[in-house]
């Protein structure tokens, strides 16, 4: 998990321009009031050139749940996907590994696709099944649980390209007017992603759980998926 983020971090770090988003400090840190070692999530925003928004953030609800989540949402002038990332591990096991480039249009961008096609995408053992909404994602999603230690490697190794071939897209990508067509379609995309995120009711579960209906509610609407 803390390798996770740490290479993700790495990778924000590695961004020409990034810049934190300031945010209300109830909205960083959140700890329960009953067990600060047991309920806390901890977020961080980023803001860069092509990105309007990067959250990493990392969880741990409970004595045994863990989550690291982390999504790029792209400025939509620039035709780039948008990278998410699911780690769920439940007693010290990776429950659902997840890492997608998901396309903000009918498909990914060609050059993109060539570049993920030469990747070495490993076998892995316990591939899972996405639910219905999960048709946001690309044909390139990887949704699994990883069976060992070497599974876990790879999983991570796979997040990392993923964010390489994004990062190298970026300075290819040229920049549209905010008013263009293209980058009014790729916003519509964009919100279809959240919304269909949002469907997720494993995610709406575990938080309700913890924190109550309406509080999940708006921390799913205003922080996880804002669109
Ligand atoms: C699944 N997400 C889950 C599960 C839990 C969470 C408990 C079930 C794990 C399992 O089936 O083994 C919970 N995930 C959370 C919580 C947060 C979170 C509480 O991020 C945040 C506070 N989810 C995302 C993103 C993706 C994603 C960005 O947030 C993909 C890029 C995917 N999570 C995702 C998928 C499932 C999942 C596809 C499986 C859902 C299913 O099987 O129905």
């Amino acid at each position: 998990m803390l390798e996770a983020f740490e290479l993700i971090k790495n990778r924000i770090n590695s961004l020409s321009d990034v810049v934190p988003i300031n945010i209300e400090p109830e909205q960083g840190k959140i700890f329960s009031n009953i067990n600060k070692d047991e309920l806390f999530i901890i977020n961080e925003f980023y803001q860069a050139k092509g990105f309007r928004k990067i959250h990493l953030e990392v969880a741990k609800l409970g004595k045994s749940l863990e989550i690291l989540h982390c999504v790029f949402f792209p400025d939509p002038c620039y035709e780039l996907p948008i990278f998410g990332a699911d780690l769920v591990v439940n007693s010290n096991n990776i429950s659902a590994a997840i890492v997608d480039l998901s396309p903000v249009g009918k498909h990914l961008p060609d050059s993109l696709v060539s570049q993920m096609s030469l990747l070495q995408v490993p076998k892995f053992n316990e591939p899972r099944k996405l639910p219905e909404w999960g048709s946001i994602f690309s044909p390139y999603v990887c949704f699994v649980r990883p069976v060992d230690f070497l599974e876990e490697k790879l999983f991570l190794k796979l997040i990392d390209q993923y964010l390489s071939l994004l990062l190298s897209l970026l300075v290819r990508v040229r920049e549209d007017e905010t008013n263009s067509l293209d980058t009014m379609l790729r916003l519509n995309y964009q919100k279809r992603y959240c919304a269909s995120q949002k469907r997720n009711d494993k995610t709406r579960g575990i938080l309700t759980k913890f924190f109550g209906s309406s509080w999940a509610e708006e921390y799913i609407n205003k922080i996880l998926f804002e669109c």
